[in-house]
């Protein structure tokens, strides 16, 4: 197998038409956990009620993160020399032992596990990396918006492989944006200058952004809902983030993402896979 063989048959991006016929449920579900928690406070749970997110969160030390990065690099190098691009490496946990061992991993779970309660699917591992120069943007754009997922409960934990700065295009927010539902969104097919197709316009009404500048290890933690996107990254610099999907278990999956799952809290539900780790790094 080489290292970009899908192992199994889930559609990778559904199209907009199919999306449209799944009846999803694309409102905010606050989290409504009572704890007790086992690391977030009770102030923090209300904070991502309220904005929709949560940062910053050491997750792996310098040297942790340094041998991540080593690994991170040599994949890297594979799925270049296939002719893919520095974006493909998605449901990376499915192929990537090492990748399954970072959504699994205790110490992002328990944070999980605080907003979503007892019952938690890990579902997506996708590496947004920016190359320097990479003129690539990431629009405005809602998580749930792409994903064939109802009700939206789901938080995504980003991961910063590499320092991310305004620099070289670390993500951004717009707060409180996770409570108005599903945008009006328009097509950007086939246009080089995006890494998603997808782009919210005239964001500038739901207010400023919040950039999300983070060191090396730490990450960042936002709805499913929230509005985000990143710049292009200009700088000298790389800037790879790894993003981290979550989900509660009582979310329904359609088109087999449901192929995708790994349950990292609680009973494993009927409609969920439960992958194992794979052989391979
Ligand atoms: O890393 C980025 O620039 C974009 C990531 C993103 O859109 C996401 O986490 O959903």
């Amino acid at each position: 197998m080489t290292a970009s063989t899908p192992p199994t048959t889930f559609q990778t991006i559904p199209g907009h038409d199919e999306l449209s016929a799944i009846p999803r449920d694309l409102s905010f579900h606050p989290c409504d956990t009572t704890g007790p928690f086992q690391v977030l406070s009770r102030e923090q749970v209300e904070r991502f009620n309220r904005d929709g997110y949560l940062m910053p969160f050491r997750i792996f030390s310098e040297s942790e993160m340094a041998e991540i990065r080593q690994y991170f690099d040599r994949l890297l190098q594979r799925y270049l020399a296939e002719g893919k691009d520095s974006y493909s490496i998605s449901s990376a946990h499915l192929r990537h032992g090492r990748v399954w061992d970072i959504l699994t991993h205790p110490r992002i779970v328990a944070i999980v596990r605080d907003l979503l309660g007892p019952s938690v699917i890990a579902w997506g591992s996708h590496f947004f990396c920016k190359l320097p120069g990479d003129g690539k943007v990431v629009s405005w754009h809602q998580d749930a918006s792409y994903w064939p997922l109802t009700p939206s409960k789901a938080v995504t934990v980003w991961l910063a492989i590499d320092d991310a700065d305004r620099d070289n295009g670390c993500m951004k927010y717009i707060p409180g944006t996770h409570v108005l539902g599903h945008l009006t969104y328009q097509l950007t097919e086939n246009d080089p200058a995006y890494v998603l197709n997808q782009v919210v316009p005239e964001v500038e009404k739901y207010g400023e952004p919040v950039y999300v500048e983070l060191r090396a290890g730490e990450a960042s933690l936002h709805s499913d809902l929230l509005l985000h996107g990143s710049e292009a990254n200009y700088s000298a610099r790389r800037r790879c983030g790894l993003t981290l999907r979550y989900t509660s278990g009582d979310v329904r999956a359609y088109l087999g993402w449901d192929q995708k799952g790994v349950v990292v809290a609680g009973e494993p539900p009927p409609h969920w896979a439960n992958r194992t780790r794979p052989v391979e790094d």
